[in-house]
Parts: structure tokens; sequence; C-alpha cells
């Protein structure tokens, strides 16, 4: 017995898999088993042989038994380990840079807008796109009769019948954000507003909905210098070159006096847009001083603050900046135009980083 029991917790120790241990208990306790057969020759033997033989089998049976359970788990834990081994996978890692789907360029180019202005000490402000009259027109200086309203093509919504309260317009510039965030949290102040506005107007060079970016500045010492200053450094950040040369053009808005158009000196050479060089002069911005009765209407004194602000048709810069010919081709949500203008998305435009390599 002490040989079946060495011969046998061997063969388990040195199984290799769980079939060969299967095997192994077939051998030894199966039907025709080694240990079977040593129950079955129980019956031959004298009660006294058999006072000691029955007992010490049963137990040699239930230590087999025991051996191979133990084994088979062991077995088990070791398959277990080397599956685990084999499937191992570090979810830490970075997402796989795979070329799916891209940023399109008015998005690379407000967050290079925005990356620019934040590090001028801009924060970004948001509002409405549904804007009620009075924010998006009266506040800014621009009254029920006044021609600009008529200029600006502007979507309005519905009043239900009876209804004789002004209409809701979809906002035809971001300005109405500035306004509130003035009104909301006072001067000073220093964001930029980057958003979509809509107006009735539809060819070449316009379409319905289109971006813009609006920037103030409002403080008890600004004047056109810092604005001059702001521009000249956003240009050249934006366009990416060392030296720019800004012309400012007289111009009238209502909501800003004096008021400025802003050209920068271009080339055209060649059909490609050279900034900074050449004989050219290209329109990129309107600006100037926010009108005393605009810093009035969102609760500033204007006595006491005065500053700057300006205006940025985006789609219009990311035209200019990455050579694209056709504004509509921004909306038409063509795969292959998506992905050839479009940016990788794992490139945020930084300063430090560079904005657009
Ligand atoms: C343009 C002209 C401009 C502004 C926008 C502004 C906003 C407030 C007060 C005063 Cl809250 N002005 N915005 C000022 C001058 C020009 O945009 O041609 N944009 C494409």
């Amino acid at each position: 017995m002490d040989d079946l029991k060495s011969k046998y917790l061997t063969l388990i120790a040195d199984a290799g898999d769980e079939s060969g241990l299967e095997e192994l208990r077939v051998q030894a306790l199966g039907k025709k088993g080694e240990i079977s057969l040593q129950m079955r020759e129980l019956g031959k033997m004298t009660p006294q042989e058999r006072q000691t033989a029955g007992p010490a089998l049963n137990a040699l049976k239930d230590e087999i038994n025991s051996a191979l359970i133990a084994k088979k788990s062991a077995l088990g834990d070791a398959a277990l380990d080397e599956r685990l081994r084999g499937e191992w996978l570090d979810v830490t890692l970075p997402a796989r840079d795979r070329p799916v789907g891209s940023i399109h360029p008015i998005t690379q180019v407000t967050e290079e807008v925005t990356a620019i202005f934040a590090d001028m000490g801009f924060s970004v402000a948001e509002g409405p796109q549904i804007e009620s009259d009075w924010y998006n027109f009266d506040a800014l200086n621009i009254p029920g009769h006044h021609p600009a309203r008529a200029e600006m093509d502007t979507f309005y919504t519905h009043r239900a019948d009876g209804d004789d309260r002004p209409p809701h317009v979809l906002r035809t510039h971001t300005s109405p954000v500035q306004i509130r965030s003035l009104e909301a949290n006072g001067a000073p102040i220093r964001i930029i507003c980057p958003g979509r506005v809509y107006r009735a107007d539809y060819d070449q060079t316009h379409t319905p909905m289109f971006h813009q970016v609006e920037g103030l500045a409002i403080d008890k010492d600004i004047s056109m210098a810092n604005l001059k200053w702001v521009l000249e450094e956003f240009v050249k950040a934006f366009f990416e070159v060392d030296d720019v040369e800004l012309r400012f053009r007289a111009s009238h808005f209502p909501f800003t006096e004096p008021s400025a158009e802003v050209d920068i000196r271009c080339s055209w050479e060649g059909g490609t847009l050279k900034v900074g060089e050449g004989d050219d002069w290209l329109e990129i911005l309107g600006s100037g001083m926010v009108h005393p009765k605009v810093l009035q209407a969102a609760g500033v004194d204007p006595s006491v603050y005065q500053g700057f602000a300006f205006g940025v048709g985006i789609d219009r810069i990311a035209m200019l900046k990455y050579g694209i010919p056709d504004l509509r081709a921004f909306f038409d949500s063509d795969l292959r135009w998506l992905r050839h203008y479009g940016f990788r998305s794992l490139d945020v435009p930084t300063l430090h980083g560079g904005l657009s390599k």
C-alpha cells in the first residue's frame, strides 16, 4: 500500500495537464483501477486482515482523491495565469492615433485664436445664439430705426398672434455675449467671444451661418495703442510670421468710436498668400474704442472706464491661412474635403508647441 501511495502521489505531482490527471484518476480509482482492485481483494481476506486493510485502503483512496483535487486546482490556476499573461493589456496606454475623423478647420482656427488671446490674458465667454433684440441691437447702439438693422439681414423668430413684444433674433454677431459678460462681471474685463452667427445671405462669399470671434478689453487706462499692439501680436501669432505691418483705416460701426478697419500687408505672388511682405493689403478685421453708450447700456460707467473691441471672421481667416478657396465647402460635410483640410485630433494648438505644426 505504501508503494501504491508513493507511486500515485509522485505521478499526480508530475502530471502536466488536466487530461493526464484524469487518466491517473481512472488508473487508480476507476472501476478497474488499481485501488478498486485492491478493494475487491478485501473479500478474500480474514476478518482480522480486513480490519486493518479496509480502513488503510479507504484512507489511501481519500488521500489520492485529495491529491487529485489539489493538483487539478493548481493546474487550473496555472492555466489561468498563463492565459492572463498572453492576454495582458496595458489600459494606461494612450489612445491609438488611428486616422478616424478629423478636426474641422473652423474648430482648429477657433482653438488657435483662443490659444493666442489666452496668452495675452483674455478668457473665453459664450452665450445664446437666439438673442433678444435688446442684446443684439439696442445695447450696441443700434436703435430700431437704424439702417444697420436692415443691412444685417437678420433672421427673426415669430411671436404668437397679438404678442406685440419685439421678436427674438438669431444673433448677427457675438457682441451680445460681450454685453452679457460686462453686465454680469463688470469692468475691468478681458474676453474673447467665439461662436456661430447668422445672417440671411447666401452667395460665393456668404453663408447664412458663419463664425466670428469678438474681443473686448475694458479698464481705466486703455487706448487705441493697446488695441494696435494686441492686434499686431494676434496677426503675427496667427499667421506664424515674425513681422507684419498693419494699416488702420478709419471706418464706422455704431458700437465703436472711433472705429477702424484693419488691413495687413501681404503678397499674392504665385496665387498663395504671404503675410508681412509684398504690396497688397488684406482686410482682416474691424475694431475700435467701445462707444460710451454701449458701456452705459452694459452698466459700466464710461467716465471711469473705456476700452477697445474688435471682430474677426473665423471662416475668412481660416480660408486665408489654410488656402481654402470656397467658403461654402466648409458646411457641405464632404468626407473627402474634411480629410483633406481637416486636422489631426491630437494636435491641439498651443503657442509653445506650435499652432498648426
Ligand atoms: C467686423 C466688425 C467689430 C466690434 C465688432 C464690439 C463689441 C462690443 C462693443 C463694441 Cl460689446 N464693439 N464689437 C467692434 C468693432 C468691430 O466687428 O467687421 N467684424 C468681422
